[in-house]
């Protein structure tokens, strides 16, 4: 995209600089129509193309991945992780596996949320009454920060959470470590 919008940008500054050159004969429809249509809609189908590539990876398929729930309330998140005996609920501190593909399963309590983790991907909204769903994959271990990207009422600002990136041999044990016991923490 940067590379694109540079060349495009330094050919506009060429023709504005011609602009200001020698008056010369223009051939109007060769530049409306050349250039115009001729310009806009390699670039166009180009930037189709990359968004429908991308826009089919973050679609979650049936290849067995990892699938966790994602339930956004005012103000908090709960994951339920799919443990070895039983679901694992974790609260604001969502556990992944490095480099595996994960489908997020996202649904909300009572307004809309959105989940935002920025150096994983784009937003997903949390819309009451619906489910909506979204893979990631995040490559290497870590701990990100996601938070609640849709206004949501008086807590929203601190409606964030923590994302932990671990080796896929440890994230039961990470998952485990995390877990929600019921035990109330002050929101
Ligand atoms: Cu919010």
């Amino acid at each position: 995209m940067l590379g694109g919008a540079a060349v495009l940008t330094l050919l506009v500054l060429v023709l504005l600089a011609m602009a200001f050159g020698p008056p010369r004969k223009v051939a109007a429809r060769r530049w409306t129509h050349g250039l115009g249509l001729g310009l806009s809609l390699p670039v166009l189908g180009v930037m189709l193309a990359a968004g429908l590539w991308v826009g089919e990876r973050v679609l979650p398929r049936d290849d067995g991945a990892l699938k966790i729930e994602v339930h956004a309330v005012q103000w908090y998140w709960e994951f339920t992780a799919p443990g070895s005996d039983g679901p694992v609920m974790t609260r604001d501190r969502l556990i992944l596996p490095a480099g595996e593909p994960v489908d997020l399963v996202i649904t909300s309590e009572d307004v809309i949320h959105s989940f935002w983790v920025p150096q994983l991907g784009g937003k997903m909204d949390a819309i009451p009454g619906r489910t909506n769903r979204l893979r990631l994959q995040a490559d290497a271990p870590g701990v990100l920060v996601g938070q609640c990207a849709e206004f949501c009422g008086l807590g929203h600002a601190v409606m964030r959470f923590e994302v932990e990136v671990v080796d896929p041999d440890d994230w039961e044990d990470a998952l485990r470590a995390t877990a929600d016991n019921g035990e109330a923490e002050d929101d």
